[in-house]
């Protein structure tokens, strides 16, 4: 069985209505005001069966003031039905409904002539001569001319046959992306809740689906769902769909929102596009104007901005251009969209987004961000993937970012992903996907960053990492700190030890100067043995001048890194060599002293040969490197694990 939907589109009082009920049954006309006035005012809906083919009709309003509805049903659309009453002929919502299914890429339909009982045939072949003028060139060039009389029945069997045709023609809806409901109406029933209809235009619903009400974010689950007024077990895309929710009010609902899979869309507020602007439009776009954009069922004021010179486009003509939204949407990659002018109120232009979550460019980089974007207009979806990560520059894109934009399914967004990395323009660097010359520039300033650090500071032993990732990744998603640094180290060029990252190449060289106070400084302390003498008794046994002290600091500091000298406690430090011999002596008392290789303070005292003073850090220095454990006042010797 085949869902399509099948839309109206034509002049106020043309018959639209008439027709759709004529073909189903249903008067489309649902609300007390419109069956009083005899016009329709907001989206109707019916159904109609046709051997295998289900087909949901969307009957829209004609009336000039009431277009805004009447996009919020036309952007679903399979099948158009363009409806021209026989009587009047092409009239100028005709051509203007006519403009909005071609802008928003409608591919398949028909012209259905109405009213036919009230005009001579000679009259008839006027008004298809008429119709056939209004979409030579188009979508509907080719397409069958039906004329019919909702009143007397005349030419009903044949329209049916036609859409019929039609429909097998129509191929299936892509199954490439996650599921997306763009809300029409939204309206609470008594003892059930909320309830939303739309046409389900990718993936499925089930009742107990977990979803996502966008923009306001909104988690909410699926109680039932039907499908043209019957329960079903799942809504599939091509669908008129209505759904009840649980986690949501009414009164939180609006028109345009989106139903989608939890955390997989996002809504925007800047948006990057491209814009075609009507032949015959009253006016351009131009940079700055304040216009609306309709977008799904929804409709949202903002500015655009040109991006392609000149900053205008005439009509007729095409271009790229920014979006400044006034409220966020859900848009994604692909979309198309119709832009009116905000007052007078006319259809302008359509378009197609190319980047949902697109940033301020400067100009600098515009030609850059032009070529990436006419990339993204491309088919090709590997290049499109490359260029969403080229886009992103040193931020990188996780590809749950790419998913967001592009509304891909896993699957597809996993073979899409493999296709681009082989390009070897893209680098997965622990899944954050990064252009390559993005991954080298960040590499490279990772080096210049460190050389730098080297040169101020030759004897410091390197760089703190938290002080490089700031200075160089304050633009980039975290993950890349630790990919780049990784693939410095394993190819030798930087070498990074707990906190510190230096340059492979990086030793501390000391001045002949330098290297003779290095060798006094550890003559002390190796001579001091236990007896750990404080920072000034250390600078005058090594005869250091008040004036170098400084220096000789920065040297005790390369001895601790290169641990020469052991830090006991604050500025108690002794030779590594002495620190080593005392451990050697408690292991070998420890053996004599098996199982409970237990030592108490007075022994050690007598064992190190030391004071109290020296005693106690010196034991809660090696219960902090683990040759010791506390155990009560005692201490036990630790047994040397291999390590
Ligand atoms: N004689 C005759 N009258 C028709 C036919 N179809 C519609 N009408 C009449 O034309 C008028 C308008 O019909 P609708 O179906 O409401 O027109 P519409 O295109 O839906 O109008 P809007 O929704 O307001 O744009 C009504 O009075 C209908 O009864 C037809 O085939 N023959
Ligand atoms: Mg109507």
């Amino acid at each position: 069985m085949t869902s399509l939907i099948v839309g109206t589109a034509g002049h106020i009082d043309h018959g639209k209505s008439a027709l759709v009920r004529a073909l189903t049954g249903t008067d489309p006309d649902r609300l007390p005001e419109e069956k009083r006035r005899g016009i329709t005012i907001d989206l109707g809906f019916a159904d109609l069966q046709l051997d295998n083919l289900r087909l949901g009709f969307v009957d829209v309003p004609g009336h000039e003031r009431f277009i805004k509805n009447m996009l919020a049903g036309a952007h679903g659309i399979d099948v158009l039905a363009l409806v021209i009453a026989a009587d009047e002929g092409v009239m100028p919502q005709t051509r203007e409904h006519f403009d909005i299914c071609r802008l928003l890429g409608v591919r398949n339909g028909l012209v259905v002539i109405t009213k036919s009982d009230l005009v001579e045939p000679d009259m008839l072949s006027l008004v298809e001569t008429e119709a056939r003028e209004l979409v030579a060139g188009s979508f509907l060039e080719d397409a069958p001319v039906v004329v019919v009389s909702a009143k007397t029945g005349a030419g009903l069997d044949e329209l049916k046959r036609r859409l019929a045709e039609i429909g097998s023609r129509v191929p299936a809806r892509s199954s490439d992306f996650v599921t997306r409901l763009p809300i029409d109406r939204a309206f609470s029933m008594k003892g059930f809740g909320a309830v939303v209809t739309g046409t389900l235009i990718s993936g499925k619903i089930a009742e107990t689906d977990e979803l996502e009400l966008l923009p306001p974010s909104i988690k909410v689950r699926v109680r039932g769902v039907q499908v043209h007024g019957h329960a079903v077990a799942e809504a599939h895309a091509g669908q008129r769909t209505a759904v009840n929710l649980a986690g949501v009010d009414t009164a939180q609902i609006e028109r345009g929102m989106v139903l989608a899979p939890p955390a997989r869309l996002r809504p925007t507020q800047i948006i990057d596009a491209w814009i075609d602007v009507l032949p015959d439009a009253p006016r351009g776009v131009r940079s700055r104007a304040r216009m609306r954009l309709h977008i799904g069922a929804t409709e949202v004021l903002g500015r655009v901005r040109v991006l392609d010179e000149p900053a205008e486009l005439s009509p007729g003509s095409g271009g790229l251009a920014q979006l400044r939204l006034e409220a966020p949407i859900v848009a994604l990659h692909g979309d198309r969209f119709i832009l009116r002018s905000y007052s007078p109120q006319q259809t302008i232009a359509g378009g197609v987004i190319v980047d949902p979550f697109a940033v301020k460019h400067r100009g600098k980089d515009m030609a850059q961000t032009r070529r990436l974007l006419r990339t993204l207009l491309e088919d090709d979806r590997a290049a499109k993937f490359t260029a969403f990560v080229r886009g992103s520059g040193e931020r990188g894109l996780r590809l749950a970012d790419i998913g967001a934009a592009t509304g891909w399914n896993d699957e597809l967004l996993a073979s899409v992903a493999a296709a681009a990395q082989a390009s070897e323009l893209v680098v997965d660097a622990s899944g954050v996907y990064l252009a390559r010359e993005s991954f080298d520039r960040l590499s490279s300033a990772v080096l210049d960053e460190v050389e730098r650090h080297h040169k101020r500071e030759p004897l410091a032993r390197g760089m703190l990492r938290e002080t490089l990732r700031e200075k160089v990744f304050t633009h980039s998603l975290p993950e890349l700190f630790g990919a780049v640094v990784a693939k410095l180290e394993t190819g030798g060029a930087i070498v990074s030890e707990k906190d510190i990252i230096r340059a492979g190449s990086h030793s501390v060289g000391l001045s002949e100067q330098d290297a003779q106070l290095s060798e006094r400084l550890e003559k002390v302390y190796r001579e001091a043995g236990v007896e750990a003498p404080t920072l000034d008794e250390v600078m005058t046994r090594a005869g250091v001048a008040v004036a170098q002290r400084t220096q000789a600091r920065k040297i005790l500091q390369l001895l601790i890194d290169g641990k020469k000298l052991a830090r006991i406690q604050n500025e108690m430090f002794m030779h590594a060599d002495v620190v080593e011999s005392l451990t050697t002596r408690l292991r070998a008392y420890a053996s004599q002293h098996e199982p409970e290789r237990l030592i108490d303070v007075p022994t050690f005292k007598q064992l190190a040969g030391v004071s109290r003073k020296y005693a106690i850090p010196l034991l809660e220095y090696f219960d902090r490197e683990q040759v010791t454990r506390r155990a009560g006042d005692k201490r036990v010797i630790l047994k040397l694990i291999a390590r």
